[in-house]
């Protein structure tokens, strides 16, 4: 059911789910409980909790309880709230761009590669530019993978190569080019100051300048991408959050699939 009003078939719940009016889910139907924590950058104190309280207010929780106040530091207290939040969203109204894949297993995927490449699809990942971190582009690379998901270097017909953090686009596409890469695969994670975009367009940018755009599949990845702003910024597609190595080995070998028979 696409819309309007329906009945959670949830007995003691005794509501109903409205998805024009969305709201957050806690012990009945359309209550808006939500938690948040935070930091404040002043000493635990009742005047802190206050004005945890308050914050809690102008974020739209009706009623909110500081669950738990703590001091880290001299200077700075962190707090749980507790709240029911007065805002909802309209369901039906939200779209998103999505990478439309059927995921294949490991197994899968080498069996496809197989079939329709013949030979190993070469893999060169990296997080660029300041970004030193590490985890997000291991998690799709390692052999060992993440969350119960082998990453790339573990597929037979995956030749993955994973430069680690802090690689320069120059750097980057050098060696796209001497490994002659089918994929190219960046993850960002630090977003400050939009220092991913920038760091993203460049990249885009250098690649276009030398004439090297088409000839790889760039994809990004990290917390703050997704599918809708990889686009954006000129890549083929973006991953966040929850997406693993099965994620865009399958995406990969469909679309390059895809640009071998047109
Ligand atoms: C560990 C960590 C560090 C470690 C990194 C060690 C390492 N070897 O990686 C260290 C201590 C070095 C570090 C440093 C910094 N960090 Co830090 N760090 C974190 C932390 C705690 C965890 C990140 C992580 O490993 N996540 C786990 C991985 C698996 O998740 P992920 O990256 O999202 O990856 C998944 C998806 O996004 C996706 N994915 C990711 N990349 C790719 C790529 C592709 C191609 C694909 C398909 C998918 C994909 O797949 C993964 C699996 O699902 C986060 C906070 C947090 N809890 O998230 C802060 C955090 C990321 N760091 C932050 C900051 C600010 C910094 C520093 C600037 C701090 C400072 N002032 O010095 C420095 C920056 C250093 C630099 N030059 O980059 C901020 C970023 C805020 C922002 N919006 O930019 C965060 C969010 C903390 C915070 N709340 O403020 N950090």
């Amino acid at each position: 059911m696409s819309s309007g009003l329906y009945s959670t078939r949830q007995s003691n719940l005794g509501t109903t789910l409205d998805l024009k009016k969305l709201k957050p889910y806690g012990d009945t139907m359309n209550d808006g409980k939500v938690q948040v924590s935070f930091t404040l950058p002043v000493a635990d104190s009742e005047r802190a909790v206050e004005a945890a309280r308050q914050l809690a207010l102008k974020m739209g929780l009706v009623e909110p309880n500081v669950a738990t106040h703590i001091a880290l530091d001299k200077n700075f207290s962190f707090f749980v709230v507790y709240g029911s939040l007065k805002h909802s969203v309209d369901y039906d109204e939200i779209q998103v761009e999505s990478v439309d894949v059927n995921v294949m297993t490991m197994e899968e995927t080498d069996d496809f590669i197989r079939e329709n490449f013949g030979r190993k699809l070469r893999v060169l990942g990296a997080s660029t530019g300041t970004d030193a971190h590490t985890v997000g582009i291991d998690a799709i690379m390692n052999m060992k993978g993440y969350a119960g998901h082998f990453g790339l270097e573990r597929y037979r017909m995956i030749e993955a190569l994973n430069m680690g953090s802090q690689v320069s686009n120059e750097e980057f596409i050098r060696k796209a080019v001497e490994f002659d890469a089918d994929v190219l695969l960046v993850s960002q994670t630090v977003t400050q100051k939009n220092v991913h975009i920038q760091n993203l367009t460049e990249l885009v940018e250098l690649l276009e300048a030398e004439g090297l755009r088409n000839r790889f599949l760039l994809i990004i990845g990290g917390p703050r991408i997704s599918h809708e702003l990889a686009k954006e910024l000129g890549a083929d597609a973006g991953f966040g959050p929850g997406k693993y190595a099965n994620d865009v080995a399958s995406y990969f070998c469909e679309e390059l699939l895809a640009r071998q028979q047109h």
